[in-house]
């Protein structure tokens, strides 16, 4: 029996196009749970769109469509550009799925049967005309933030679930599990300054638009969306509040909740209080990744600056964006986009490095032994320390990506192809042949193949379509984890196939100009 790893992205807003900030989130899961797979473990990973709420329901309106019909498009936009990008979800989700909205009801009433969500009155300010309740901090020069009109303070019956009987618990269990929240400096920030200065009771229903789950008992309320999108995670796993199934039972707790830092409150919060009330078991751990800004900024439609992965990749290719986007966003601190870094790391690393090596490695094997794969018979002492190192490279992979490092990891792949263009240079090949130095030449070229196997082998994580061009080249299915426990699993004495570039250079003052144009 393979052990399961269950995986999740957040649910994207059907608003509008994700950007390369939300899209950069399936792909850093999509590394994550290729990355488990080929270390034997049974994946489920999913994905999908959060589809309900007033933003949504107003958006349809300007478009002058029905909501159905705006998120159905949007869902399916979004859908495109996770699949362009090679990312290899089990399930896409939708909270407009019968069957989700169905369980949420259910949940609903469970916890309002169970005394955990009541009655109340929700008290704030309210712009008539808008149908809209706001906070104090909200309005702008005291009036409407959206029509600037006069607010006044109103009342609205609401439905509450009562976050506070939760609090003392959830202190406790962040406190004594402290894997749950990632990176742990986010502990802290939830523990002081959210929970611990207490929680309020959290309004869980509205009336003022319509464009959600009706309240099963009192249909004119609808549930919260946030209520309505977390739930994901069990609904579409068949999570059913009489009769959990099969699946539900093998797949849940989650092992990770992959989700950006502005919305790990949501995940370390409310979700666990919701649980608690359902009497499931909470997901293992939430990881809340830092952002990509694009020239240091926030990336926002309506800033006008948004950079979008399809874009991107018409323009590099679907894996140097993928490269890109794991590579420069560290554990803990936001990434920066700009045209100009993107050329200048497509050129030194996907270029230069690894490009430029599998291209001189599998042309010197066809100019040196007519394309065959050498056998290594003659080694030297720089040969153990090249192994070495190549070991090293794997075994840093791999704890990398144990610890959700992956930029970490994705550099740890690199250093093996460094470490192969610097080999090429202490033993100059051509000299070699020169010299007629043929036992010693054949080693060293087989070295060199079997190392770019083994770093393909770990590449295919994170650049899929490349590191299958690269097998391709070394004409080689030696792919699995298993076949690089060991240097030398090459075969000898196969042919491989033409070179072929991975990655033209880019020409930079070229390209910008053209941008501009
Ligand atoms: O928050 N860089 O959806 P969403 C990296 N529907 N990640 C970013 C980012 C950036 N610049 N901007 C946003 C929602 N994200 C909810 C989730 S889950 C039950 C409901 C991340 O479309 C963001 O943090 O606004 C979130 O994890 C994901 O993109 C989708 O954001």
């Amino acid at each position: 029996m393979k052990e399961k790893y269950y995986i999740s992205t957040a649910i994207a807003y059907t608003s509008g196009k994700p950007h390369i900030g939300n899209t950069y989130e399936i792909i850093l899961a999509d590394a994550i749970a290729r990355f488990k797979r080929a270390e034997g473990y049974d994946v489920y990973f999913q994905t999908g769109t959060d589809e309900h709420g007033e933003k949504i329901e107003l958006k349809a309106k300007e478009a002058s469509v029905t909501p159905q019909e705006y998120v159905d498009n949007v869902s399916h936009v979004i859908q495109g550009i996770w699949d362009k990008m090679n990312t290899s979800y089990d399930r896409f989700v939708r909270t407009t799925d019968k069957k989700h909205e169905e369980q949420v009801q259910k949940i609903f009433k469970k916890m309002y049967d169970k005394g955990d969500i009541y009655k109340g009155e929700y008290k704030g300010l309210y712009c008539t005309p808008c149908e809209s309740f706001w906070t104090e901090s909200q309005l702008v020069d005291g009036k409407c933030p959206d029509c600037g009109r006069e607010v006044k303070e109103a009342t609205e019956e609401a439905y509450f679930f009562k976050l506070s009987k939760y609090q003392d618990k959830l202190v406790d269990y962040i406190e004594t599990h402290p894997e749950f929240i990632q990176p742990e400096s986010r502990k802290n920030e939830m523990l002081n300054n959210f929970i611990k200065p207490g929680l309020q009771d959290l309004c869980v229903s509205r009336t003022s638009f319509d464009w959600g789950i009706p309240v099963p008992f009192d249909p004119k309320h609808v549930v919260y969306v946030w209520l309505d999108a977390l739930t994901n995670y069990i609904t579409n796993i068949g999570y059913d509040v009489d009769h959990p199934t099969d699946e539900f039972k093998k797949y849940w707790p989650a092992d990770l909740h992959l989700i950006g830092k502005d919305i790990i409150r949501f995940h370390t919060i409310y979700w666990p209080c919701f649980l608690w009330s359902l009497d499931i078991e909470l997901p293992k751990q939430v990881f809340g990744h830092p952002w990509l800004l694009t020239n240091n900024d926030k990336i926002g439609k309506s800033r006008g600056n948004a950079i979008y992965a399809d874009d991107l990749a018409e323009l590099f290719g679907v894996d140097a964006v993928r490269y890109y986007v794991l590579h420069e966003i560290p554990f803990a601190n936001d990434g920066n986009l700009t045209y100009e870094l993107m050329i200048e790391r497509y050129n030194s690393d996907l270029a230069n490095i690894l490009g430029n090596l599998v291209n001189r490695t599998i042309s010197m094997d066809k100019k040196y032994f007519d394309g065959i794969v050498p056998t290594a018979t003659l080694e030297e002492p720089l040969d153990k320390e090249f192994k070495n190192t190549i070991n090293e490279c794997i075994k840093n992979t791999k704890n990398s990506m144990e610890n959700l490092r992956v930029a970490d990891a994705i550099d740890a792949v690199f250093e093996i192809f460094r470490r192969s263009n610097k080999y090429i240079d202490e033993t100059t090949p051509w000299t070699l042949a020169k010299e007629d130095n043929k036992e010693r030449l054949q080693t060293v070229i087989y070295n060199l193949l079997e190392s770019i196997r083994i770093g393909a082998v770990l590449l295919h994580s994170f650049l899929p379509e490349t590191s299958e061009k690269i097998y391709h080249q070394l004409n080689t299915d030696k792919v699995s984890f298993e076949s690089i426990q060991e240097f030398g699993q090459l075969e000898s004495g196969k042919a491989v196939n033409e070179p072929e570039p991975l990655f033209a250079r880019i020409d930079k003052e070229k390209f910008l100009e053209e941008l501009q144009k």
